[in-house]
């Protein structure tokens, strides 16, 4: 648009360019909330969400309630100031409506600001009205109840008073828009991390979330931690055997940027460390976790030299030896956060890292001088840890002269496909030599390969690297993939882009699919981060009368062939039910399980990091009490394999 007004009315114009705006945003919603599936429907609700923290940042507001209401209906409301209502001066309507009606006005009008803002807050306001088939906004000012009705952005009637008040908050409450979303659905379990988390980097903040979809049994969480990031490492810790019972806590201010730590050991051989610029959870980190990082490794090893446990001719230890079995949490929040990358999850600023780094270094050398034991307990994990990646290196070179491979390195069980191309190529992963045989011959060999697993399974879980080399399960798996394990992973020589997991739909399948699995996050997690593996879903059902079959892959799905099948006159059916892979012929197992063109396969997404770790830990860990809690909780979830 010009700046010049289009026929005289400053007022028209600006209507204009909302709607151009809005207009904007609707067909192009990916630019704004990432994508039209899951996750941009559940960021609708952070971006709400994100206003109300921000509100409680500024030290106005402690509580916010967030519900899901019938029909995928979301409301949050919040007890700050209210959304200012004043005419605003330049678009010459109430600001409340310009928040949501005009791009990136949020966080922007009235002047001063937030002391601390995160880069996307308070910038979705109106993106998340335009997304949305309807929405309400309530204002309370103390004085009066302020409301306006929005549908897929515009309005009708402006901000009115409806009546009065001594309250004051907003509300929002709002349908997300499906002509936008492929799906409208929220995830329970999606909303309840994010909001715990923002619950844990907002100390006393209480957020309560509550579910009313089942209006019998509406599900709440009622979430306010005083610890904060404290309470933050020991809920993440909550399933592992920690080595000191209170997590290590660091704070520091300088010139308007504060940056804290939480840090909290167990006796696990992984590492979560999960950081946070201005409550946005920076997924691929930045100088604040290189400051982290570097100060660690630094520590550890002065305190090894000092105390003569590190001899001089002995290696440093190195990032990943004094990182294992850590818990921790980064938090900074700093006036204006440059966030970079394409998902622009990594933090630029380059203040935060000094002090980030200056602050963990002169605290845990504190810490280790101040508590002996403790640091007498974590370095020594360290050291174990560093003698481990070593004897991992010899058994990887001992292995890659061993013979249980051909002479291009690979598995003498690997029934290898033609093709090359891995962008076309797939790998079958079977339990059982018989199911492995009727793969290989039902198979498409020019893109399909068949690795059949046999011998005895390493649960990763209790055990480093070093002891996955040498084990008979899982190196060949290893060997044909081709791209190295551990530190030694690179995606790009991957030699199949599917990595499909195929075993039975029992108890025993089951079992395999979680090892496996849990090996592949342990070692390979940029394969399930980049969605390479799969599960195959065989049919447990056969249903058949005369020429005509179906094939079922549930209950429900067979008994309704069933009826299809006997139509009104009842005629017998015949039900076959498939207790393993293995009683499929070939052709059966190409047909259902196999063939692209009619097989189900599930990609295995990995959504949270932390809560997958905290996941395989308890599915694979040494506690019973917390995987039993796991089964029966997630035992009608069975089939959703997000983890
Ligand atoms: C006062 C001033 C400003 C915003 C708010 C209150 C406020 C906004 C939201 C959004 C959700 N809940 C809210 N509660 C209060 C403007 C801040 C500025 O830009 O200076």
């Amino acid at each position: 648009m010009s700046n010049q007004p289009v026929n005289g009315n400053h007022y028209d114009e600006s209507q204009i360019q909302v709607l151009e705006g809005l207009e904007a945003v609707r067909k192009r919603p990916g630019m704004y909330i990432g994508s039209t599936g899951p996750t941009g429907l559940h960021h609708l609700v952070y971006e709400i969400v994100d206003n109300a923290i921000d509100e409680a940042m500024a030290g106005f507001c402690d509580l916010i309630l967030v519900d899901i209401l019938e029909d995928n209906v979301v409301r949050v409301a919040d007890n700050g100031r209210g959304i200012p209502v004043g005419i605003h001066p330049k678009e010459g309507i109430s600001a409340a409506t310009v928040a949501y009606t005009v791009l990136h006005a949020g966080g922007k009008f009235g002047g001063g600001g937030y002391k601390v803002s995160g880069g996307l807050h308070g910038v979705g306001a109106s993106v998340v009205n335009a997304l949305s088939e309807w929405l309400d906004l309530t204002v309370e000012n103390g004085e009066h109840v302020y409301f306006q009705h929005f549908e897929r952005g515009h309005y009708n009637e402006e901000l009115k008073i409806i009546g009065n008040t001594k309250k004051t908050g907003t509300t929002v409450k709002f349908k997300p828009d499906p002509e936008i979303f492929e799906d409208t659905v929220f995830d329970y379990d999606t909303l309840l991390t994010r909001l715990r988390e923002q619950a844990f980097l907002n100390a006393g903040v209480r957020i309560v979330f509550t579910d009313y979809r089942d209006p019998d049994n509406p599900v709440q969480e009622d979430m306010c931690y005083e610890g904060g990031i404290r309470s933050f490492v020991k809920h993440l810790n909550k399933v592992e055997d920690v080595i000191h019972p209170e997590p290590i806590y660091l704070y520091r201010e300088e010139n308007g940027c504060t940056a804290e730590v939480a840090i909290q050991y167990n006796n696990s051989y992984h590492e979560v460390l999960k950081s946070f610029a201005n409550d946005i959870h920076t997924v691929d980190g930045g100088t604040h976790e290189l400051g982290f990082k570097s100060a660690l490794t630094r520590v550890f090893n002065d305190y090894g030299r000092r105390r003569k446990l590190l001899k001089d001719n002995e290696e440093n230890l190195s990032g990943d030896d004094v990182r294992e079995g850590i818990t921790a949490i980064i938090s900074v929040k700093l006036p204006e956060c440059e966030f970079e990358g394409q998902t622009k999850g990594k933090l630029g600023n380059t203040e935060a890292r000094p002090l980030v780094e200056n602050m963990v270094f002169d605290g845990l050398n504190t810490f280790f001088e101040e508590n002996p034991g403790v640091a007498k307990a974590i370095f020594e994990k360290a050291v174990g840890a560093q003698r481990a990646r070593e004897a991992a290196r010899r058994a990887r070179d001992l292995t890659r002269r061993k013979s249980a491979m051909d002479s291009a390195g690979l598995p003498g069980k690997l029934a290898d496909c033609t093709s090359k191309d891995n962008t076309v190529t797939e790998i079958y992963i079977v339990e059982g030599d018989s199911a492995g045989g009727s793969a290989k011959e039902g198979r498409d060999r020019s893109f399909q390969a068949i690795l059949p697993l046999w011998g005895k399974m390493l649960n990763v879980e209790k055990a480093r690297l070093d002891k996955v080399y040498g084990n008979e399960k899982l190196m060949p798996v290893v060997m044909a993939l081709g791209c190295g394990i551990g530190e030694d992973l690179d995606v790009s020589k991957l030699r199949y882009g599917k990595v499909i997991i195929m075993a039975d739909a029992d108890v025993d399948g089951s079992h395999i699919r979680t090892l496996l699995l849990t090996f592949f996050f342990r070692y390979m997690r940029p394969l399930v981060e980049q969605g390479h593996i799969y599960f195959a879903q065989p049919p447990l059902f056969r249903v058949s009368r005369g020429k005509k079959f179906y094939y079922a892959f549930d209950e429900a799905e067979r008994d309704r062939y069933i009826a299809e099948l006997s139509g009104e006159s009842g005629a017998k059916v015949d039900v076959q039910r498939y207790k393993g892979l293995g009683e499929m012929d070939p052709h059966q197992l190409w047909e259902t399980t196999m063939d692209p063109s009619n097989r189900t396969i599930v990609q295995v997404g990995l959504e949270d990091a932390a809560a997958a770790n905290q996941t395989f830990t308890i599915l694979m860990g040494d506690k019973v009490e917390p995987r039993k809690e796991f089964i029966e909780r997630n035992a009608r979830f069975a089939k959703n394999l997000d983890i």
